[in-house]
This record gives C-alpha cells, structure tokens and sequence, in this order.
C-alpha cells in the first residue's frame, strides 16, 4: 500500500533557504513542503489541514509558538540544530527529535516514513554520589551540568539531589543524583539516602592517599545498606599532583569487581563518560533485576 503523502511544514529564515534548495526540490515529490518564516508563521495560523510535521530550521522562534497549533493530530515537531551532529530524541522541551542542520533529510526521511509513535517516557534512575567530604562529588555533578569549576568550596550539607540529563546511544536517560555529605556526622542520614539507587560511584580524590583508604569504609557502607547494585570507582583531581597511582586504583576495582573512572572537575576529563557508565549500570541493573 503506498504511504500517504506527508505534509510538512518548515519554518525557515529566507535567507536559509538556498542552503537547502537542491534537497527542498527533491523531496518536493515525496512531501508537500511548506515554507514559512518565523514571523509569517506566528501570524498566520494554519489550522484548516492536519501536518504530519513540523521543522523547525529557524534559529529563534518567540516562546509560546506552538501555542496556535492545537490541531487534533499533534504533528511531529523537528528542530534543525548547528550543535548536534546526529539526530537524537529530545527529552526536554516540546521537541520529538533534534536533527543536525548540516544533514538533517536521511533522518527526517525515516521519521516521516515511519509510523508515528508517541514520544517514549524517558527513563528515571536513582543513583549515589558515595565517598569522602572534599572528594569532589558536588563538582563532579557541577563539571557534567554546566561545564564549569569552582574552586570554592561548599560542603554538602546531608545531600544535594540533581537532575542529570544523560544520553547513551541515542537514548535519554535522567539521573536523579543523591550527593551525599561525606562528612563523618551524616553517617546516621545516608542509609535513607542510599534506598532505591540503582547504581552508585565510590569517589576518592587521586591527590589525597587518606580518601583512597577511607574508601573501604564507603564501600562497606553501601553494601550493608543497598546490597549489590553496580557500582563505579571514581579517582577524582587527576590535574592534581598524585598521591594514588592508576594501577593501584585499578587494582582495588578489580578486587571489588568494578570499572574504573579517572576525572578531573577542572579540565572535564572523564566526566561524561564516568555519567553514561552511571546510567548504563542503573538501566541494567533495572532488566537484570526484573527478570
Ligand atoms: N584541583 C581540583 N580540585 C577539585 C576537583 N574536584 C573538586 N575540587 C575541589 O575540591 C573541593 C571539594 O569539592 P566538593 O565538590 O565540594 O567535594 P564533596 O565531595 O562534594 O564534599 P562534601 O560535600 O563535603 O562531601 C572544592 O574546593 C573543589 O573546588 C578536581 O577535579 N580538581
Ligand atoms: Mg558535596
């Protein structure tokens, strides 16, 4: 059976629209192509047709755009990004998928053939920060947010619980991170804290011997209180002069069977991949757990 045609609607600034001439005609005989520019598009509300989709290339559209689009099918909304460079899901905002502005048609291709499916609710997985106070748990979690250091220091009082959206292999996953106060006086707190985490880094500071050995303290703590969900060793302040080699760290995982991660929160190294082995771990440990 053939596929209906789509109707598309892509909202462009005139001046981008020599960039994609030569794929706008050619996909002109796939799909009925509208092109509207922002401000055409804010002010004449199309609502007589259903739209399979709508592509946003332009690079400001003023809040509320979608406010006048209240049709009974909910189009496919697609936003053309410079900053991406495959196409992905979106997980936040009104977006279904973000796509690369330099190649955005063999994706958008396959979404509009495709059947459309609602957009999949984005996994949520608790997870621990675990290890001694000045380690850098709090700054690990800043240096993945907002890419930044601060050398200042604030001590986390009990926990601090961040939202960290993480991407593996194209699939959203939000972490809820419990940060836990590595001061001596919320020991009595953290077994609540450590409830229904589905995985958990063991940090130590790579500069700092003392944290390296108080780590079994940590990893006894953890046990005794969530049992064996995965967890990931941490060498933080690798910009630092070392006190704790890489194969004596490794060692200690091999021991406890757990990957190593080795980061630094002043020049970012490690710090996504240490995030998406985190999510990796509490996805699985969730299907292990279930079947
Ligand atoms: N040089 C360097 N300093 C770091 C690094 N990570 C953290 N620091 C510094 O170490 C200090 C302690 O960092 P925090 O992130 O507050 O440590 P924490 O583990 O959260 O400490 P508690 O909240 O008390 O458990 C701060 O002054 C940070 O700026 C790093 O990778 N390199
Ligand atoms: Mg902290």
């Amino acid at each position: 059976m053939e596929t209906p045609r789509r109707r598309v609607l892509l909202v462009i600034e005139a001046t981008d629209l020599t960039r994609y001439s030569a794929l706008l005609e050619s996909a002109a005989s796939r799909w009925e192509i509208l092109t509207l520019s922002p401000s055409e598009f804010l002010s004449q509300p199309i609502d007589q047709e259903p739209l399979d989709a709508i592509l946003v290339a332009a690079r400001e559209l003023p809040e509320g755009w979608l406010e006048g689009w209240r049709q009974e099918r909910r189009p496919l909304l697609v936003r053309f990004s410079e900053e991406v460079s495959r196409a992905h899901r979106a997980s936040e905002g009104p977006w279904d998928w973000i796509l690369p502005a330099s190649h955005p048609w063999p994706d958008l291709e396959v979404l509009l053939t495709s059947s459309r499916e609602p957009r999949p609710e984005v996994p949520v997985r608790k997870v621990l920060l675990a290890g001694e106070a000045t380690v850098g748990k709090t700054s690990l979690v800043m240096s993945y947010l907002y890419r930044a250091f601060d050398p200042r220091r604030r001590m986390t009082i009990g926990v601090d619980i961040h939202i960290c959206p993480v991407e593996i292999e194209g699939m959203a996953v939000r972490l809820v991170v419990w940060d836990v106060g590595g001061q001596r006086r919320f020991a009595a707190l953290r077994d609540l804290f450590y409830r229904g985490a589905a995985a958990g880094a063991l940090v130590f500071d790579l500069s700092n011997r003392l944290s390296f050995y108080q780590l079994l303290g940590w990893w006894r703590e953890l046990r005794s209180s969530i049992g064996q969900i995965p967890l990931l060793l941490v060498g933080n302040k690798a910009d630092l002069p070392r006190e704790i080699s890489r194969p004596e760290a490794e060692s200690l995982a091999r021991a406890w069977g757990m990957p190593y991660f080795e980061t630094s929160c002043v020049t970012g190294m490690g710090i996504p991949e240490l995030f998406r082995a985190l999510a990796a771990a509490a996805l699985r440990r969730d299907t292990s757990h279930e079947t």
